[in-house]
């Protein structure tokens, strides 16, 4: 099927696509977690949860498989660089206990994806200790076996984790499409530039378009 995505229409198949959502976790969005740690307002990134529920909707009823992503590292730290752990003065650092128990550490509700956007019982869920989902995980494996070959992203943040995954799948050969609305930066600047930035120089990392936009053409194909 076809898409009308910038900076050219994808033709994209959906039994060989996937959604993955990047982090849509208590620790970025809510109050008291990691990301206001670093002294970010997390109202910019609440905003966007009904779109990603609408993706993933439109997603799940389009036979589109669902992957959610988890910025985490073992209660151990054995997986978090201490140049990442200690960089800066963050009121809380990783692995910290904060409001919602350890800061970015597996099976704290910190951890856990806002109930909002819930995984679906068999829907794979990556926990990644970098901002890349490749690095270090199962993802890649995970999409050889499911024959993926185009990749639909939403989440936050736009310029940090989202680009940076979308960056590493691109390099692995999948098309990527960023929905511009199911993700979102603590600085609006960044995510403007982050979006120009993959759709530049003839879709260099990969696609944009509105979720209303990726909704409607799969609602279509249903039809
Ligand atoms: C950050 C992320 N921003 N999920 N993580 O540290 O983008």
């Amino acid at each position: 099927m076809i898409l009308d995505a910038r900076p050219f229409p994808l033709d994209f198949d959906p039994a060989t696509t996937a959604l993955i959502v990047i982090d849509m976790q208590r620790d970025f969005i809510e109050p008291g977690g990691f990301g206001a740690s670093l002294g970010n307002d997390v109202t910019l990134l609440q905003a966007i949860v009904p779109t990603v529920a609408d993706l993933i909707a439109g997603c799940r009823a389009a036979g589109i498989a669902v992957i959610h992503t988890r910025e985490c590292h073992r209660p151990d730290l054995a997986d978090c660089p201490p140049a990442k752990r200690l960089r800066g003065s963050p009121s809380l650092r990783i692995g910290d206990p904060g409001p919602m128990g350890r800061v970015l550490i597996m099976g704290e509700p910190g951890a856990e994806i806002v109930p909002e956007l819930a995984p679906a019982p068999g829907e794979i869920v990556i926990d990644k200790p970098g901002k890349g989902a490749f690095y270090a995980t199962d993802l890649g494996a995970h999409l050889a076996r499911m024959g993926t070959r185009t990749l639909i992203f939403a989440g936050v943040t736009t310029e940090v984790c989202v680009q940076t995954t979308m960056r590493e799948a691109n390099d692995r050969g999948f098309d990527c499409l960023l929905a511009t609305d199911a993700t979102e930066s603590y600085f609006p600047a960044f995510k403007a530039a982050a979006i120009e930035m993959i759709r530049a120089q003839g879709a260099i990392v990969g696609w944009t378009a509105r979720t209303g936009q990726i909704l409607r053409v799969l609602e279509t194909a249903d039809a």
